[in-house]
């Protein structure tokens, strides 16, 4: 595979761990990040040695952070890629897409689109350590389409809207309790319990798991349509000033001031 500096691509006797590898922005994805995890997502879709995939974050704090704040408030985007295009929409769908089982190892925080990349997976086992939220509308930024509508269906819609409309953080045993989570286990078994749950899945019929996940999602892929709208809106509302005091507000490690914008949802 061409060379790569944001993602690590690693097989295991028919297990890929796909790692991000920005341990020192906490994970956070950038455009490349993007790029770089659809290429790994589709070198083990089309790999026969693969019957199953981890997604994971490298370090011990976090599995993913999301967009990368720092690069959007330098360069106003996340940044250059080979396609000029910021794919994060189809990495989602290519989650989905993939007929073999992915679960995400979530090693520390999985927040903003890292914690709806999570939610994608098909399984989550997570650390004991590990917390999970949205930060969307503090940061200027909203995840929709699969990002609230399949979150509903995952944890109901009081628990959703909580999510979204509050912008907590989460400890794992909530999350499990809410059933965002599988299985939480100590930090240090996190791997060998991937392993554990890989191996059962390797043992069973590969073409039955690909009409399975596949017809799971038939169920709800109107939510793909929901999804490509409001990528469109969001593509023009981080240039809004109201997007940007939100982001501009997280470098300078401040709350954000949104008081001026609220009149703009009152017509
Ligand atoms: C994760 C948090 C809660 C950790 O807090 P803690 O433990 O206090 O550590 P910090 O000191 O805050 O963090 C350590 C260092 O890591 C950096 N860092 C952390 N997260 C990010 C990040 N996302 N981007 C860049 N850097 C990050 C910190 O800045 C810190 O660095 P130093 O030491 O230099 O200060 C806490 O860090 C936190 O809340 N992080 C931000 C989480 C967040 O808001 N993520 C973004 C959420 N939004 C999205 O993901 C939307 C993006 C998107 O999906 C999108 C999609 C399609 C089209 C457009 C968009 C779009 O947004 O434009």
């Amino acid at each position: 595979m061409a060379e790569m500096s944001d993602v690590r691509y690693e097989v295991d006797e028919g297990l890929a761990w796909i790692t991000i590898d920005r341990p020192e922005r906490m994970n956070a994805f950038r455009a490349r990040t993007v790029e770089e995890l659809i290429r790994c997502f589709k070198r083990a879709w089309s790999s026969g040695e693969v019957g199953a995939v981890c997604l994971t974050g490298a370090g011990d704090r976090a599995f993913c952070t999301g967009g990368d704040q720092k690069q959007r408030a330098e360069t106003g985007d996340y940044g250059p890629t080979e396609s000029g295009l910021f794919e994060v929409e189809y990495l989602h769908r290519l989650i989905r897409e993939i007929p073999k089982p992915v679960i995400a190892a979530v090693n520390g925080y999985a927040i903003g689109g890292g914690h709806v990349l999570h939610l994608l997976c098909d399984l989550t086992i997570a650390s004991v350590d590990a917390r999970f939220g949205q930060t969307g509308p503090r940061v200027g930024s909203f995840d929709a389409g699969f990002g609230t509508a399949y979150m509903a269906r995952v944890v109901g819609e009081k628990r959703a809207r909580e999510i979204w409309f509050l912008c907590r953080q989460y400890d794992a045993k909530t999350a499990e309790r809410w059933g965002l989570v599988n299985r939480v286990v100590p930090a240090a078994q996190l791997r060998t319990e991937v392993r554990r749950w890989a191996d059962e899945i390797l043992a069973l019929s590969p073409t039955a798991l690909r009409f399975l996940k596949q017809s799971f999602n038939a169920d709800s892929e109107h939510i793909a349509g929901l999804g490509q709208l409001a990528f469109s809106g969001l593509g023009l509302f981080v240039d809004s000033e109201e997007a940007e005091e939100g982001v501009r507000a997280y470098t300078e490690k401040r709350p954000p001031d949104f008081a001026p914008y609220r009149a703009r949802v009152s017509v």
